[in-house]
Order: structure tokens, then C-alpha cells, then sequence
């Protein structure tokens, strides 16, 4: 895969659309921000820690190493411009791969956090690709925590999410799982672990 880290990509500035750029050489660019204080991060497999940008573009262009471009105010990826954006940029299947981005309010607002594996998922859902235990352990740069925070969640690369009420996937007693994509409702402020499967 392409070595560069941490580059914080802020072309999406300028840009009204979706751009997909000839390679993932984007050079770090300081931004305005707006105002989230590094409330949107991603972790990519070679990472030992979350890394936090202002703004979900910024974060995403991170995540997917300069590939994809979103418009600085988005909210949402979806899989099309994923997939455009690795194309574009000659990444190869063994490249970050966004597997789901988690919001901590309803309908995709608030702070975000973006997953990166180095595959997705391969449709079969009787076998866990990757799991985090106790979503307590993921801080942002504001202090915030994920642990029994997420209001809503994507998926992405073939990856089903299943979402526990319990730390380390615990079922029993009371404890309860939403699957897919979500938004609000009674897991809203519950979740503690998640598996992908
Ligand atoms: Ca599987
Ligand atoms: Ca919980």
C-alpha cells in the first residue's frame, strides 16, 4: 500500500464535488476547520492510535490516503465515491479499506469515526472479519469517548455490523444487538462493541 500517513488533505476545500485526483500525493495543507476541534477520526491498520481532523472530509481523505476528496461540509461517503476514489488512484484490494464510519448523533451528524481494515468483508456472515470489544477505548482529540455514543453507523465493503449493548458482545442478561446501517432508535447512546462480519 501507499506509505503515506497522517497527511491531512485539505483540498477538499476547494472542491464542490467529488474529486478524484491522479495519486494520493496530496500534500498537507493547514485548513479553517469548522469548528469540530478533531471530533472526526479514523484509525488505518498500520496506525497505533486514532488520529483526529476538524472536518469528515478531512478525515476520510486520511483514511483512504489522499484517494478520496469529499466536499469540505460532508457528512456521508458513499460506497460509489469509495470505490471511484481508489480507482482513480490505482489502489489495489490490499489498500485501506473504509469498513463503516460510526456518528455519535442521529441521521450522521456530530462527532464521526471511521474504521480502515486492510480488506473488507467477504459476505459470508457466519464468519467475524473484525471486532472492537469496548468502544470506551476510542477517544477523540476533545476527550470524547465512544462508549455508549453512537446515534448512528454506515457500512461499507461488504461489512455487516453488528452492534451490542454489552462490551465484548456479551448477550446475555439484558443485552441486545442491532445489525446494518442504523440511525436512531433504542440502541441510540447504547452501543459498546461492534463485530463485522
Ligand atoms: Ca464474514
Ligand atoms: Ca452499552
Amino acid at each position: 500500500m501507499f506509505g503515506i500517513r497522517n497527511s491531512v488533505l485539505a483540498g477538499a476545500v476547494a472542491v464542490a464535488a467529488l474529486t478524484t485526483l491522479a495519486g494520493p500525493t496530496g500534500a498537507a495543507v493547514a485548513t479553517s476547520g469548522d469548528g469540530g476541534g478533531g471530533k472526526h477520526c479514523t484509525v488505518r491498520p498500520n496506525q497505533r492510535g486514532p488520529v483526529c481532523f476538524d472536518t469528515f472530509a478531512q478525515a476520510i481523505a486520511d483514511a483512504t490516503n489522499g484517494a478520496v476528496r469529499l466536499p469540505a461540509g460532508a457528512r456521508t461517503v458513499t460506497q460509489r465515491q469509495l470505490d471511484a476514489g481508489a480507482r482513480a488512484a490505482g489502489l489495489g484490494a490490499n489498500a485501506a479499506t473504509v469498513v463503516a464510519v460510526v456518528y455519535n448523533d442521529a441521521n450522521f451528524g456530530g462527532h464521526s469515526f471511521t474504521f480502515v481494515k486492510d480488506h473488507g468483508c467477504d459476505g459470508d456472515w457466519g464468519t467475524v472479519e473484525f471486532e472492537e470489544g469496548n468502544l470506551r477505548y476510542f477517544y477523540d482529540n476533545t476527550g470524547f469517548n465512544w462508549g455508549d455514543e453512537i446515534g448512528s453507523a454506515q457500512e461499507y465493503a461488504g461489512c455487516h455490523g453488528i452492534y451490542y449493548e454489552n462490551s465484548w458482545f456479551n448477550t446475555r442478561k439484558s443485552g441486545r444487538t442491532v445489525e446494518g446501517a442504523w440511525s436512531g432508535g433504542w440502541m441510540d447512546d447504547e452501543a459498546s462493541s461492534i463485530r463485522w462480519v
